[in-house]
């Protein structure tokens, strides 16, 4: 580990696979991935593809990856295309005239939504991946393609991403999404993990299930935590 755990957050051995399947295998895999862009400031929904997307540079984000159930797992290497030079040259061309989106919410394959503030969305680290660590990603991790988004927790960051809805206002989380009642920003830097308690609040909740959660996503030896002496004293 190169630099301190954000607060509250345990390192896990590995990069365990965990999310609201906890044991259901990933959802089947289009040969060719697309992702519809749809909302109320696109009048005409449109999809991008793969072979869109490889018109745009490749790179590479080196990032750690924090749930907000409280585990990070460390130095993991992601490619593909950073998604403020995707929506410039493949979201943007299609909204409405002098419409001000400010929001977007994306949607996987397995029915896991997230809303993210577009400003978020279009920081420099903010990658629509295919690789992990220098190997195609596999559907586990959110293959074919997924939105990472390492300052958020990783509730942001979906896995099989097929669509994107662009809203000028906050379109609020799904009804079923209420018991997470995840935080808007979701800043893992400013300890923002739900929406209605405090971080240090929340992160006293979740720590005591963490072992559990890990166990339910069959995490096994992979997403064993490191060891306390590795959280990060507050
Ligand atoms: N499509 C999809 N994306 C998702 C989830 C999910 O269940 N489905 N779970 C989220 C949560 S809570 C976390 S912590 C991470 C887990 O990513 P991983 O399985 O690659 O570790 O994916 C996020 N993105
Ligand atoms: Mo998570």
């Amino acid at each position: 580990m190169s630099h301190p755990l954000p607060p509250g957050q345990v390192e896990v051995v590995g990069f365990p696979r965990f999310g609201a399947h906890l044991r259901k295998p990933p959802p089947p895999l289009p040969v060719d991935p697309v992702v519809r862009l749809c909302g109320p400031l696109v009048p005409e929904p449109t999809v991008f593809g793969t072979a869109d997307l490889a018109g745009l540079p490749r790179l590479e984000v080196s990032a750690d990856f924090h749930c907000v159930a409280g585990w990070t797992a460390t130095g993991l290497r992601w490619g593909g295309y950073r998604f403020a030079e995707a929506y410039d040259a493949l979201l943007a061309p299609h909204l409405a005239p002098g419409a001000a989106p400010a929001y977007a919410t994306a949607s996987g394959l397995d029915g896991w939504r997230a809303t993210i503030c577009l400003d978020d969305l279009l920081a420099d680290d903010v990658l629509l991946a295919d690789e992990l660590d220098g190997r195609p990603l596999q559907p586990e991790h959110g293959g074919q393609l997924r939105l990472v988004c390492p300052a958020q927790y990783g509730f942001m960051s979906v896995k099989h991403l097929s669509r994107l809805d662009l809203h000028e206002t906050d379109p609020g989380w799904p009804r079923r999404m209420r018991v997470v009642s995840p935080h808007p920003r979701a800043r893992v830097a400013a300890e923002e993990r739900r929406a209605d308690l405090p971080g240090l609040v929340s992160r006293a909740i979740y720590r005591p299930l963490l072992g559990t959660f890990l166990r339910m996503a069959g995490a096994g030896e992979d997403g064993r935590p490191v060891g306390e002496r590795r959280v990060r004293a507050q």
